[in-house]
């Protein structure tokens, strides 16, 4: 009765799963959920994208008797595609839920990557594939990037080698994707990996066509593109500033050091652009994910009018890479009188299509508190909380901070660097100061402290802007970011400053950052992602391309 364009979606509700019906509808397919176990043993097409942890996601189908429907479903010959965990699932068990038992189809256990190697955990952004044998899912994707975010992985060995479809690197070889018959998974988000990702969808959804159009695709990206070194690729990030203007109309906007009017008489507040707009304009120049942040706060509304809940559901029809969010996610009394936790607040967003949240001033308010409490964590937080529910690789936190200059670093209980760049009054030594309310208040925390804090708390990567260097486009703050990430094994974001794509392959060269992040260059279209992205290339460091 269902016709071969409808696809059925195992959302066990555990998290966002818009972005990937998001992709399938573009693909021009329909989905049907599964409702009830029996909708399994009628289904023609199952995608299974997993969310949460391993030992939820078991506990979920088991009380929905789901388990054995699924199971029964995978052993039926019918085209299966399990994304993220929906491919751990598959093995036996998972390090991350003790002995919690997963669906046992492939033989093996999933663990965790070593954070002793000294590489970022979560293994979060765009990374090669390496395919073991040709397949209807991967051939023609060739050096073209698919998009990660997880802790735990399974393994190649000899008991699963006849299912190992691909492996990646990251410290050491992983299983990128698994085949046999008609039951396919992959580690990475097809759905959040641009074309490369809507190709590989395809290739599920219709094999024969997609092949075709992916070998083209494939040669065409070889022939253009200069080849940079393989690898976990430098990430590249377009930022919108989101706020309403005096007309009450809401735009992009970019600040100074955080004055986001004009300069001129009329004070107006900058508009660059409209937001869905310009995250679609990003998303089709190459960037390697779009963050908004909303930098007033919107206090006055109800919970579900919030304008920017509106950005990300029409945002995210359009942009198939990761979308974070920042600004306002916190539990909050919305003007309906209603009250929400940092958890009901974080899933609005979620739902609307964002992948991550970020938090900034509450998060200085949760590092203080960390630190008054000895440095103990008792889950009272928003961002333990929102990362028990959703992963960590879902908390972004946001952290605005400003340089300050002493002469002796032992007059100051923060940790200070020596800097090449003197202070005005020769002081020799820095530390940055951690503010809230977008730079208007500051504390006494440093952006260090706050670092290893957030990190304890539970944070899966740190969104590092400068407001010295902020629209200023001289470049990064090297000796901050290289303080952070020294700091904390979660990846690092470098954030405001940029002028030109030597500012990034400067970032890159001199500290340990993942990515780096700019706004006002590229609302002005002075430089472009593609410009950044091949200078990189040229420069041998990792980009996608
Ligand atoms: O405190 O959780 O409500 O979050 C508020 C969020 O809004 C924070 O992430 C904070 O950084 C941001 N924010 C608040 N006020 C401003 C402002 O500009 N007045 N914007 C603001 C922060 C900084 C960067 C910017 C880079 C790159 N913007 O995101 O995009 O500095 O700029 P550049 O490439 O042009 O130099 P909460």
């Amino acid at each position: 009765a269902s016709g071969n364009r409808e696809v059925t979606l195992l959302d066990y509700g555990a998290g966002n799963v818009r972005s990937v019906r998001n992709a399938i509808k573009k693909l021009g397919y329909t989905i049907r959920d599964v409702e009830k176990p029996s909708d399994l043993a009628t289904a023609e097409k199952l995608v299974f994208p997993g969310v949460g942890s391993f030992g939820q996601a078991m506990r979920i189908l088991n009380q929905k008797g789901l388990t054995q429907p699924l199971k029964d479903y995978i052993a039926s010959g019918r085209p299966f595609l399990g994304i993220c965990l929906g491919l751990q699932l598959l093995f036996e068990g998972s390090e991350e839920s003790g002995g919690c038992e997963g669906l046992a189809v492939i033989p093996g256990a999933v663990t965790q990557f070593d954070t002793k190697l000294g590489l970022p955990v979560p293994h979060i952004g765009w990374n090669n594939i390496a395919p073991t044998r040709p397949s209807d899912l991967l051939d023609g994707v060739g050096d073209r990037r698919v998009y990660y975010v997880h802790s735990y992985r399974a393994t190649p060995s000899p008991a699963n080698k006849d299912w190992v479809l691909a492996t990646t690197q990251y410290g050491g070889e992983f299983v990128a994707a698994v085949n046999r018959g008609s039951v396919s998974a992959v580690q990475f988000h097809p759905e959040k990996s641009g074309a490369t990702g809507l190709d590989i969808l395809a290739g599920f959804l219709h094999p024969a066509q997609a092949v075709e159009e992916r070998r083209a695709a494939a040669a065409a990206h070889a022939a253009a593109a200069p080849s940079g070194p393989k690898g976990l690729a430098k990430r590249v990030i377009a930022c919108l500033d989101v706020r309403s203007n005096d007309q009450g109309d809401l735009v992009v906007t970019k600040g100074d050091q955080y004055d986001v009017r004009e300069k001129s008489d009329s004070r107006e507040v900058r508009n660059l652009g409209k937001p869905v707009e310009l995250a679609a304009r990003y998303f089709e120049e190459g960037a390697d994910e779009v963050a908004f942040l909303n930098i007033t706060g919107f206090r006055d509304c109800v919970m579900e009018d919030t304008p920017m809940l509106e950005v990300l559901k029409r945002a995210s029809e359009r942009v198939f890479v990761p979308l974070t969010v920042g600004g306002g996610i916190k539990a909050l009394t919305d003007s309906s009188g209603r009250s929400f936790s940092a958890v009901e607040v974080a899933a609005e967003y979620f739902r609307s299509g964002a992948d991550k949240v970020s938090i900034g001033s509450d998060a200085v308010d949760a590092a203080q508190a960390y630190y008054a409490r000895g440095g103990k964590t008792d889950g009272s937080t928003a961002i333990e909380q929102i990362s028990a529910v959703y992963g960590k690789q879902a908390v972004v936190i946001s952290i605005d901070p400003r340089r300050v200059y002493v002469a002796d670093p032992s007059a100051v209980p923060h940790a200070t660097v020596r800097t090449a760049k003197p202070g005005p009054n020769g002081e020799q030594y820095c530390w940055w100061q951690c503010t809230v309310k977008g730079g208007r208040e500051g504390r006494d925390i440093g952006a260090v402290e706050l670092s290893k804090a957030v990190e304890a708390l539970g944070a899966g990567e740190i969104l590092l802007n400068c407001i010295d260097n902020d629209g200023v486009g001289k470049g990064f703050d090297l000796e901050l970011v290289d303080a952070v990430s020294k700091a904390v094994t979660i990846p690092v974001i470098a954030s405001s400053g940029a002028g030109c794509p030597q500012h990034f392959s400067e970032v890159f060269q001199n500290t340990g950052a993942a990515a780096a992040l700019a706004a006002g260059i590229f609302h002005r279209r002075e430089v472009g992602i593609d410009d950044v992205k091949r200078h990189l290339a040229q420069e041998q460091i990792p980009a996608r391309l």
